[in-house]
């Protein structure tokens, strides 16, 4: 541990790139290929989402933004003070300042898998909030995880933020997952707050995710850029194409790379061939109905206590209580 700032602590859970490689090399080994959506996310694509939650089109960002604005106090009512604010993902820093406000946290602990980009956050928070305890922790989330430990005489209460829905980039029943070791991790009686995208219009979504810029094409494609980076690869990303779409049956929007031409590129020293028009699936994006959504939660021990919503029920914002 190493501390950046008096105020600024930050613990380096950081993933191996073994465990990138495994993971990259198993997903393109099957049929469909995929890759997971959390390597969307070096800095680049970090940026490159920021980019993404400030387009016309993408109207999660917008929406939870108003919710936090118009909702922050009652939110904070429910929340006990001098708590531990956990954030599952250091995403956009508007939302966790009209949080932070709110609440007044005695500690705040953001989780990452990007490390510049965590960084990048905290420093930009410690300099608003001078006062406030950071621990900024870089870890995978996805993955079996611990908090780490604080050593802290009086036991405070833990509320989880988890906001941008991003729990629909996980399939359901590894949602459950996550949420059974949010569970674990902040113990019974703590409170976890969730943005979730609902249901809507097909046209609505599929523009989210098919901007006229093409800044999600470009994130959507970085994934290629990063394996490249990282894993020693010459995929040529210019021979791949976005695609996105809303797959009805499972509810959830689609993301895919598709290979323009039949290609091989080597990645750590192994082969892979992509033949033309073949897809390789990058990330899902569940779209849940309040119903559905509680009954997920329900599994993984959690209740729901109060849910506040945009006038056109576009977005929610979830407080849950672990039981
Ligand atoms: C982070 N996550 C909730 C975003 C989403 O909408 O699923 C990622 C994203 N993918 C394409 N555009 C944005």
């Amino acid at each position: 541990m190493t501390a950046t700032k008096k105020k600024i602590q930050f613990h380096d859970l950081h993933p191996k790139l073994e465990s990138m490689r495994d993971e990259v090399f198993t997903g393109l080994s099957t049929h469909p290929k995929q890759l997971p959506a959390k390597y969307f996310y070096d800095q680049r694509g970090s940026a490159l989402f920021d980019k993404i939650t400030q387009l016309p089109e993408y109207y999660l960002t917008r929406c939870e933004i108003s919710i936090l604005q118009q909702y922050a106090d009652d939110i904070a009512r429910h929340i006990a003070p001098e708590s531990i604010l956990v954030e599952y993902g250091s995403g956009s820093s508007q939302k966790i300042k009209i949080l932070l406000e709110a609440v007044q946290p005695a500690i705040y602990m953001p989780l990452d898998i990007s490390k510049e980009h965590l960084l990048n956050s905290v420093n930009a928070l410690a300099t608003h909030f001078p006062d406030l305890a950071i621990h900024a922790t870089c870890v995978d989330y996805s993955k079996p995880w611990k908090l780490p430990t604080l050593h802290d005489s009086h036991k405070p209460s833990i509320v989880g933020f988890f906001p941008g829905s991003s729990i629909g980039n996980f399939e359901p029943r590894r949602a459950i997952e996550l949420l059974q070791r949010i569970h674990d991790a902040q113990g019974i009686g703590s409170n976890l707050l969730m943005g979730i995208d609902l249901l809507k219009d097909i046209k609505v979504l599929h523009a989210a995710y098919n901007d006229v810029q093409k800044i999600t094409a470009q994130f959507n494609l970085n994934i290629l850029h990063h394996i490249n980076r990282e894993l020693h690869g010459n995929i040529t990303v210019d021979y791949f194409s976005h695609c996105a779409f809303f797959n009805p049956k499972h509810s959830r929007m689609e993301m895919h790379l598709t290979s323009n031409l039949d290609q091989i590129a080597h990645i750590s020293g192994k082969t892979f061939h992509f033949r033309m028009n073949e897809n390789i699936h990058t990330e899902n994006s569940y779209k849940y109905s309040l119903n559905s959504f509680e009954q997920l939660v329900r599994i993984a021990g959690f209740k729901v206590d109060a849910i506040w919503s945009d006038d056109q029920q576009q977005f929610a914002i979830v407080n849950l209580h672990a039981v």
